[in-house]
C-alpha cells in the first residue's frame, strides 16, 4: 500500500512502542501522528519538547525512547531554538529521538545555518531522509542507534514528508537493540587486580541505570565488600541506604578517592567536568574501566585494564568470577561498612545539623530534610536545578530506588528540572513528582507552567527563594507566586520552617487530583555543600 513518509514514521513509532510525541509547532510530521493516534505533548517551546522526550528516555532508562518533533528545513527557527536541548542531551549521553523538516532538495546552501553540520555536532546519528522509500532504513538505523551501545540522541530530518512509498515492499519490524559481553580474559584480569587491591573502590556511573543493573551492582560490591559511589548522573543506581554506599560528593568521597588504591569504574566515562571528580594521584592507582565501548577508555587517564561490554552483563561475569575464585566467599576484609558509617557521619554532620534548623529566613536544607520526611523515598520522583539546588541535593539527598533523583548536567542548562518532572510524570504518573529550583530556574520554566495545566499534570515545583541567583549576583523575583496563582496553580509562600511539611503535603495532596502546585520558601543564601574532589588534586 502506498503511504506518505509521515504517515509511515507514525506508523513505526507506533510499532516501536512509543506512546506520545513532544513538539512545538510545527513539524511536517505532526498531522500524520494525529491521524494515526499518536498523542502530542504541546510544550511551549522547542527547547522544553526536546527536553521532555530527552528525560522521558533517561528516566525510563532508555527502555522506553522519548520522541520530539519541532520546525526545521529551510525556516529552522525551531530548530535553532531546539538546539539548546539536543546539545544537552548530547551532553549527557540521552537516547532520545528528534524528528524534524529537512532542508528539500534543491533548497541547500541557501541560507547562513548549515542545519546538517549544526546536527551533528550534538548528536550519536543525524539521519537525512533523502528517498521516501528508505523511510524503514531510516528508522530501523535510528532505533538500533537508540536501543544499542553508548546512549545518545538521534536526530532524522525529513525533506519532504508527502512523498509517498510503498508499506509492503519493506516491512518494519521493531528493533530490539543488542547488548556485547565483555572478553572473558579481561574480566579474570580485572578479578586479579580486584583481588589483590588493599582499598579498592567502585566508581559507578549512569551506565549503569542504562543496563538495569542497579541490583547487580549492589550484588557485587557486596560480594567484594567495596565502598561506592556514584556519579551525579548515575544517583540512586546503588541504594543510599546501603551500609556500603559512600555518596556523590562531600569530603567522605575525597576521603575514599583519595584513600583508594585501585578504582572500579563501571559505566562512567571518568571525565571529570564541572560536576564530576577527578581521581586524585591516578598514576598511582589501578583504573580498571568497564565501558560500553572504547571512546573513554585511557582518555583523561591510564587505564590499566579495561573491560568493554554491557554494564550488566560486565557486573554479572565480574560477580561469576569472583565468586568462583573465592568458592562463594567474595573478599574477606576487616569492617568496611563501619568506616562507611564512619567518614558519612562526620562528613554530613554539617547538613544534618541544618536539615533541623529552626532559621529564618529557612535555611534550604531544612526544607531538603522535610521533603525526604514527606515523600515516600521508594514512590515519588525528585530533580534539581542548575545552582545551588544541585549542588545541595546532591550533597544530602537519600535516593533509594533508581531514578528516584534525577542528577543531570555535564553541562546543566537552566530550566531542565521542569522537563524532568514532566517526565517522571508520564514515566510514572501514581509517583509524586517534584522539581526543585531557585529563581533563575524558575524564570527558564514560565512560559511552560501551562501544560501542567493543560495536561493535568499534578507536578510540585519547589523553589528556593533566597534573592539570589546562586553566585552569579542578586536574584529577581517579586510577586511571582501570585502570578502563577493566577495561573491557576496551588500556590503557597512559605517562610517559616515549622510550615514547611504541612504545605508540602498540601501540594503533594492537590497533585494527585492532577493539579500542579507552586510552593515558595523563603530561605536564606546558604553556599554550603559538598566539593567535587578536583582533577590535579
Ligand atoms: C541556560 C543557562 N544559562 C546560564 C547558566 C549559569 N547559571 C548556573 S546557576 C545560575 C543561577 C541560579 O540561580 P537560582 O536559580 O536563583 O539558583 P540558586 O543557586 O540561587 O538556588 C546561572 C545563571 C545555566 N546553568 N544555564
Ligand atoms: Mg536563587
Amino acid at each position: 500500500m502506498t503511504i506518505d513518509v509521515a504517515t509511515g514514521i507514525s506508523r513505526i513509532l507506533k510499532q516501536e512502542g512509543v506512546g506520545w510525541v513532544s513538539t512545538f509547532p510545527v513539524c511536517r510530521v505532526n498531522n500524520a501522528l494525529g491521524r494515526e493516534g499518536v498523542p502530542m505533548l504541546m510544550m511551549r517551546d522547542d527547547r522544553y519538547a526536546v527536553a521532555v522526550a530527552d528525560a522521558f528516555s533517561r528516566i525510563t532508562a532508555g527502555s522506553k525512547i522519548g520522541v520530539c518533533t519541532f520546525q526545521g528545513g529551510v525556516n529552522a527557527a525551531g530548530m535553532q531554538y531546539a538546539y539548546a536541548g539536543m546539545a544537552q542531551a548530547y551532553e549527557d549521553g540521552s537516547p532520545v529521538l528528534c524528528i524534524t523538516d529537512g532542508v528539500p532538495a534543491g533548497s541547500s546552501g541557501n541560507s547562513q545555518y548549515d542545519v546538517a553540520s549544526a546536527m551533528k555536532t550534538v548528536s550519536k546519528w543525524f539521519g537525512y531522509l533523502d528517498k521516501p522509500e528508505r523511510t524503514p532504513e531510516l528508522m530501523r538505523r535510528a532505533f538500533t542507534m537508540l536501543r544499542s551501545g553508548r546512549p545518545g540522541p538521534v536526530i532524522l530530518a525529513i525533506p519532504n514528508a508527502t512523498a509517498t512509498y510503498d508499506e509492503t515492499a519493506d516491512p518494519y519490524r521493531p528493533v530490539k537493540g543488542w547488548k556485547s559481553a565483555p572478553d572473558p580474559a579481561d574480566v579474570r584480569a580485572a578479578a586479579d587486580q580486584l583481588l589483590a587491591a588493599r582499598n579498592p573502590l567502585i566508581y559507578a556511573g549512569e551506565g549503569v541505570i542504562y543496563a538495569g543493573a542497579a541490583e547487580d551492582l549492589k550484588a557485587l560490591a557486596e560480594l567484594v565488600n567495596v565502598p561506592v559511589i556514584t556519579t551525579l548522573k548515575a544517583k540512586g543506581a546503588f541504594p543510599e541506604d546501603h551500609p556500603l554506599f559512600v555518596g556523590v560528593r562531600g569530603d567522605q568521597v575525597a576521603h575514599y578517592l583519595n584513600k583508594s588504591d585501585l578504582i572500579l569504574a563501571i559505566g562512567s566515562s571518568l571525565s571529570p567536568g564541572r560536576f564530576s571528580h577527578g581521581i586524585p594521584d591516578a598514576a598511582t592507582k589501578t583504573i580498571i574501566h568497564c565501558n560500553v565501548d572504547e571512546l573513554h577508555i585511557n582518555k583523561m587517564y591510564p587505564t590499566a585494564h579495561a573491560v568493554i561490554g554491557d554494564a550488566r552483563l560486565t557486573l554479572q561475569a565480574l560477580r561469576q568470577e569472583v565468586s568462583d575464585r573465592t568458592s562463594g566467599a567474595g573478599r574477606v576484609v576487616g569492617d568496611v561498612a563501619a568506616e562507611v558509617r564512619a567518614a558519612r557521619d562526620e562528613a554530613l554532620a554539617r547538613y544534618r545539623q541544618v536539615m533541623n534548623s529552626d532559621e529564618t529566613p529557612i535555611n534550604p536544607y531544612r526544607v531538603y530534610g522535610d521533603l525526604m520526611q514527606v515523600l515516600d523515598l521508594r514512590n515519588s520522583f525528585v530533580t534539581h536545578e542548575s545552582g545551588n539546588t544541585r549542588d545541595q541535593l546532591s550533597t544530602v539527598f537519600d535516593t533509594l530506588i533508581p531514578r528516584g533523583f534525577l542528577g543531570w548536567g555535564n553541562v546543566s542548562t537552566l530550566g531542565f528540572s521542569l522537563a524532568a518532572a514532566i517526565a517522571a510524570k508520564k514515566a510514572f504518573p501514581g509517583r509524586a513528582s517534584v522539581a526543585v529550583t531557585g529563581e533563575a530556574g524558575l524564570g527558564y520554566m514560565l512560559g511552560n507552567l501551562e501544560v501542567l495545566l493543560r495536561e493535568k499534570l499534578g507536578i510540585t515545583v519547589v523553589h528556593i527563594s533566597n534573592g539570589g541567583f546562586a553566585g552569579y549576583g542578586p536574584g529577581f523575583w517579586g510577586p511571582g507566586h501570585e502570578v502563577i496563582g493566577a495561573l491557576g496553580f496551588h500556590t503557597e509562600r512559605v517562610t517559616e520552617p515549622a510550615e514547611i511539611i504541612p504545605a508540602l503535603r498540601r501540594a503533594l495532596d492537590v497533585n494527585t487530583s492532577g493539579r500542579p502546585a507552586y510552593i515558595e520558601f523563603i530561605c536564606c543564601q546558604y553556599p554550603v555543600y559538598g566539593q567535587w574532589v578536583g582533577r590535579g588534586e
